[in-house]
């Protein structure tokens, strides 16, 4: 597999710095190697970078950066459509704003592969508020809602292209819902998996069902990977910790039943901060899920397919 990756050094949808060096942590941490060593070709895109930005005021004042994450998600959108036709990209951030730039490009992929297009959320939080309705104005709080088309983005963020079907997405390790996003999230189709969820049925059972969902529709499946997925106690580099997070077990295994379905064509490293790292061991365990997500294994065993 040819893995392209896509540096992302954006910091402002976070209320805290320190996500702008993400990309380079997890390039020292050895993503490369980690890859190469799997027999997967990789090709370092480097990082993006916006250039001038229109200036744009919303009405809900809490928001800040509004016209940079603006200017993020049309480049990353953009990238990430190029880069998509002949790889799978790795998007390396940078806070969870960027979602909206990868999973919005990988969606007009997809469509223009005619294929259904899927997204699992690995997240503590649902990121389902829209402009109006978030509270701290940070906008790694959004991406979920835009790019599934809840209304108030335009005419703020780019139009879509295309919108990702509510039903198409997939979250799990959820913990942190504030009511405005509880409520607009139960208007919709999103299968939304909290950690109660995982603590009765097992995190196996319930991405079991999901990729199945995905194989039989012959669908492409983009994985978005938030730090705070994973408990504080192994992921402690990240401005946003909930405690009762994914095992370290619980995680793994996810990411090996994800390369045993075959079915992932996308992936997102998300709100890593190094600032908040001890010793790089947030970074090097992102880069050892990344390794499992794409074949690492402990004893060889037959591929099973869903
Ligand atoms: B992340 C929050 F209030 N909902 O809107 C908000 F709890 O990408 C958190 O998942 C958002 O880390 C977290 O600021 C965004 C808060
Ligand atoms: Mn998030
Ligand atoms: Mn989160
Ligand atoms: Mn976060």
């Amino acid at each position: 597999m040819l893995c392209k990756l896509i540096g992302i050094p954006l910091q402002s949808g976070a209320s805290q710095l320190g996500c702008e060096m993400g990309p380079s942590a997890l390039r020292i941490a050895g993503l490369r190697q980690a890859l190469t060593d799997l027999g997967h070709q990789v090709s370092d895109c480097g990082n993006l970078a916006i250039s001038e930005q229109r200036r744009r005021d919303h009405p809900n004042e809490k928001i800040h950066d509004l016209a940079e994450i603006v200017a993020w998600t049309e480049v990353i959108a953009e990238a990430a459509y190029r880069e998509s036709c002949d790889a799978m990209p790795i998007f390396l951030g940078g806070d969870h704003a960027l979602s909206a730039g990868s999973v919005s490009g990988m969606a007009r992929r997809a469509a223009e592969k005619g294929r259904p297009f899927f997204v699992l959320w690995l997240d503590a939080h649902t990121d389902f508020h829209t402009l109006e309705t978030t509270n701290s104005g940070n906008l790694h709080g959004v991406p979920v809602a835009y790019f599934t088309g809840q209304p108030g983005f335009e005419p703020y963020f780019p139009k879509l292209e295309r919108k990702v079907d509510a039903a198409n997405v997939c979250m799990i390790g959820i913990r942190s819902v504030d009511t405005a996003e509880r409520r607009a999230i139960q208007q919709t189709d999103v299968l939304v998996h909290d950690m109660r969820a995982i603590d009765e049925n097992g995190v196996a059972a319930l991405l079991r069902e999901f990729l199945k969902r995905v194989a039989g529709a012959n669908g492409m499946l983009h994985v978005s990977l938030d730090v705070d997925f994973l408990d504080p106690a192994i992921g402690p580099a990240v401005g946003t910790t909930v405690p009762g997070g994914a095992t370290f077990r619980e995680a793994h295994l996810l990411m090996e039943m994800l390369y045993d379905s075959q079915l992932v064509t996308s992936l997102d490293l998300v709100e890593l901060n190094p600032f908040l790292d001890e010793r790089g061991r947030t970074a090097t365990m992102l880069v050892d899920l990344t390794a499992s997500l794409m074949g690492r294994k402990v004893l060889d065993r037959p591929t099973r397919r869903y």
